[in-house]
């Protein structure tokens, strides 16, 4: 007997679903826990109202997901106001690290939309077998593949443009399936000049193009197997960062995997996959077309990982098991050369990140055991072993001016635990969790030397004798249907102990002209961090969506003062119009004025602000192509404005007109 429950989700992309099969004596349960479908099924969705939107603009409308803006480009994602040395960002499984030590280059910055299918967003530790070193949550971007179906060809142009900025977007992509090949590839070009804020100011060097290109195959042989293999190759340049002191010249990934497949390998294990990977990246910075700029800097910096990862899944009576054996060699080399203006004096050279190679592996099992068809209990565990090492003799004697006596290597044990239950009643739905992990220092907050933060006006010197960070988390989701009315609440809390974050010390000088001074990174005793939200969506009148979101966040030091980087109170709400192929939005977004800033650790307050925009879509139905036109404003009315995670306060997009155009041509 099948049985199939489908809960429809919460947000524009997002699907909450459990599918239970039910056999004479087992039980099969699937529950992913939040997906942002991007790929064939999404893309150029009537319900999408930019679809050649870049992956951060997707990003953006997740809820417990908010970005960290430099510039039009690369924005760093936070899952739970948490950034990239607390959260997991990885790519099918992949892990992959950015080569700039200002983080000008995210994980998510190398893929394309026409490189997804979806997004797997795991709020906390759990829940995803592919992140290390997360505390935060983690976010795991499927790669779109044809696969194996009936044979199948199929092709598409998609295109977009852009009024402020004069952004132009074009791609195309080529796949076939049949049962035993497939093969899909495309190419994708964005480019863009200098965008506009609200009132018509010119933000300067806030130009980007990129080019990326992709292809995957995969092969069915006998027995139930399969070999799949991807390539991306993703290219930025001439990329400004109106918010930072330097630009981009270029930022390069070649993202390479090969895996291997077995499934149904007997009544127990239902499927086993084992991947081999392999990513570069090159991440090359430039001043010279800075007016002004005191004293010229090279900073190039690279970060090459391999690794594996092989994850058995099955089943028997009443368990659902996964089992992942991960691990990846990283190396992170950044370097710096400052030339003096005076043409006698000799540049002066040094590692900002010395060579640090890092292998990591770890062991993680989850169990789903479900008691009823509508309530499961989910555990996981995950043991690590982290061995650093730097590998450049320059850059450990250089540390060791700070650190006498500090080893070239370095040892951690890393674990974590969680549980979640979810209870599933007719119309409501409850998750309540916990949990309790670890995570090392990132190579910044370890070995990182004099990396100036613009945020702060502080060079940042790295500490190798910080302690494991390591947090108490607890859980709380809740989402109930009345009639064509959905509530859902859904909240999280982190007691960190150790947190890390760099603090003042007065007995270092700077080496960043004009910086107010040299903070070491330190663990304080504690920290906390909440964050909620609150969706409220109401359909009526047949083809009428009415959704409304407010999310309240809080970080606290162990001194009771607020923490960087933490949301203000925010809102939208936005009504749809949908009917056979038309469809039609108007939407308002906003934050409240930005009470809990954090003036110790470098934030000014941020006012309120409120913005609103329009879009609307029609899908053609032809006799040979069905294109899909959609049309929009963003900013509407103009507003100057800018968010508590816009860097230095660089303003957004004033008004901004766009349409997007997709043809299937076979
Ligand atoms: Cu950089």
């Amino acid at each position: 007997m099948n049985k199939r429950i489908l809960y429809a989700g919460i947000g524009l992309f997002s699907l909450q679903f459990a599918y239970s099969q039910q056999k004479t004596d087992s039980v099969r349960n699937l529950c992913l826990k939040e997906v942002i479908i991007i790929g064939k099924t999404g893309l150029g969705s009537k319900n999408e109202p930019k679809p050649m939107s870049s992956v951060d603009e997707y990003m953006e409308q997740q809820d417990r997901i908010n970005l960290i803006k430099r510039g039009s480009y690369a924005w760093e994602p936070t899952i739970n106001n948490m950034a990239s040395e607390r959260t997991s960002v990885t790519i099918d499984g992949m892990k992959i690290f950015c080569a700039c030590t200002d983080c000008m280059d995210p994980v998510s910055s190398y893929v394309e939309v026409i490189n997804l299918n979806k997004m797997h967003i795991a709020s906390g530790i759990g829940g995803n077998p592919y992140a290390t070193n997360s505390i935060g949550g983690s976010l795991d971007m499927k790669l779109y593949k044809a696969g194996f179906h009936k044979e199948n060809v199929s092709a598409s142009v998609n295109s977009g443009y852009e009024t402020n900025g004069h952004y132009r977007i074009l791609g195309g992509s080529l796949a076939y399936s049949n049962p035993s090949f497939y093969s899909n590839s495309g190419v994708f070009v964005r480019k863009s000049d200098d965008y506009r804020a609200g009132g018509g100011e010119e933000v300067q060097f806030s130009q980007f193009q990129k080019v990326n290109l992709m292809s995957n195959f995969g092969l069915r042989l006998s027995g139930n197997r399969a070999v799949e293999a991807s390539v991306i190759y993703d290219v930025a340049t001439n990329v400004g960062y109106p918010a930072l002191t330097m630009d981009v010249k270029s930022a390069k990934g070649l993202i390479t995997s090969l895996s291997f497949t077995k499934e149904e390998l007997s009544p127990v294990f239902s499927k086993w996959e084992t991947k081999l990977y392999f990513n570069t990246i090159t991440h090359i910075m430039d001043d010279t077309k800075r007016p002004n700029v005191a004293m010229h800097m090279d900073m190039p910096g690279k970060s090459k990982t391999a690794g594996f990862y092989s994850t058995l899944q099955g089943r028997k009576t009443r368990h659902n098991f996964l089992l992942n054996l991960d691990s990846y060699y990283n190396q992170s080399l950044a370097e710096m050369t400052m030339y003096s203006k005076n043409p006698d004096e000799k540049p002066m050279f040094m590692y900002t990140w010395p060579d640090v190679r890092t292998l990591n592996t770890s062991l993680f099992a989850e169990d789903k055991y479900q008691f009823t068809a509508r309530k499961f209990l989910q555990v996981s565990a995950r043991l690590a072993v982290q061995h650093d090492r730097i590998r450049s003799d320059f850059g450990l004697s250089t540390l060791q001016i700070y650190y006498p006596g500090m080893s070239r290597f370095q040892n951690r044990l890393l674990w974590n635990v969680a549980a979640k239950y979810h209870y599933y009643l007719k119309n409501i739905q409850v998750k309540v969790g916990g949990g309790y992990g670890l995570r090392a220092p990132s190579s910044s907050e370890a070995y990182g030397f004099y990396l100036f933060n613009s945020f702060d006006n502080y060079d940042y010197l790295g500490n190798p004798q910080l302690k494991n960070e390591s947090s108490w988390e607890g859980n709380l989701a809740f989402s109930a249907t009345l009639g064509k009315l959905n509530v859902s609440l859904e909240g999280s809390c982190f007691y960190l102990n150790n947190y890390i974050i760099g603090k003042p010390d007065n007995s270092l000088t700077h080496m960043t002209l004009n910086a107010s001074g040299v903070k070491v990174y330190r663990n304080l005793d504690h920290a906390t961090i909440l964050t909620s939200d609150l969706t409220v969506k109401q359909s009526f009148a047949d083809y009428f969506i009415w959704t409304n979101k407010a999310s309240y966040s809080l970080g606290r030091d162990d001194h009771n003062r607020a923490l960087p980087l933490i949301a203000p109170v925010s809102y939208s709400s936005s009504l749809s119009f949908n009917r056979k192929q038309v469809y039609a939005e108007l939407k308002l977004q906003g934050a409240a004025k930005q009470y809990k800033y954090s003036a110790d650790y470098g934030e000014d307050q941020t006012p309120a602000y409120l913005i609103f925009g329009a879009s609307a879509g029609y899908d053609f139905h032809l006799k040979t192509y069905n294109p899909k036109l959609k049309v929009g404003v963003e900013n509407l009315f103009d507003r100057k404005y800018s968010t508590y995670s816009d860097w230095n306060n660089i303003s957004r997009k004033g008004r901004n007109y766009y349409i997007n155009l997709i043809i299937n041509l076979l």
